[in-house]
């Protein structure tokens, strides 16, 4: 396996076969599966505190100290870190790219209550999501909610470029929403990120979180 990152900064990786004893750490990222169906939780707010609970229920909002404003003065030089980013793309968006028999199904637990079924098994059976937009290039946290009632492999391609074989670990059952955690390397404006199994199904996708 080669791996590295382009000058770019995508994320290159080539793996010579779709299924190899324990892609998982072989491949050059964070693999945190997690067993909650969560939803991103939102940054913390500087600018107000939890709500009161006692007899007379009250919200306090508490401004946060001078030092810790904003600043009026626009002499801004050399930021220390990118600004936080977040975004969600749906598996079941119309922009994405549905191949062969992959399609939108209802679930319950999934976001939007769709997932994208039928994904692998054929090479002509792949979810491409088309428009994973950023705003800057470098390394995002990329956590894929799926459902699978079984361990399930499948190739992930970043913009072309094939990651190798992973296995998604099995969700509780084929109803409940699970998670896979990745570092990726993605391009300023949209990306697309790929997956499928030409010779075997993937699991059930139901969305990719993006954050910085
Ligand atoms: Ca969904």
């Amino acid at each position: 396996m080669i791996v590295g990152l382009g000058a770019a900064g995508a994320l290159i990786a080539v793996m010579p076969e779709p299924k190899s004893p324990a892609p998982v750490a072989q491949l050059p990222f964070t693999y945190a599966p997690t067993t909650e169906a969560a939803t991103p939780t939102p940054a913390p707010s500087p600018s107000t505190s939890p709500v009161r609970t006692s007899a007379a229920t009250r919200v306090r909002v508490v401004h946060p100290p001078a030092s810790r404003r904003a600043p009026t003065s626009p002499a801004t030089t050399a930021p220390t870190s990118p600004a936080p980013f977040q975004a969600t793309f749906e598996a079941e968006s119309q922009r994405n790219v549905m191949g062969g028999q992959a399609r939108a199904m209802p679930r319950d637990d999934a976001s939007d209550g769709l997932v994208v079924r039928f994904v692998g098994n054929n090479e002509d059976n792949f979810l491409r999501f088309t428009s994973l937009t950023v705003p800057d290039t470098g390394t995002y946290n990329v956590r894929i909610q799926y459902i699978s009632g079984d361990p399930r492999d499948t190739t992930i391609l970043v913009n072309g470029h094939s990651l190798g074989s992973m296995t998604f670990p099995a969700s509780p059952d084929w109803y409940t929403v699970d998670t896979l955690s990745l570092r990726l390397g993605l391009n300023a404006g949209p990306n697309t990120i790929e997956m499928r199994n030409d010779t075997d199904y993937a699991p059930d996708f139901d969305r990719i979180d993006v954050t910085r």
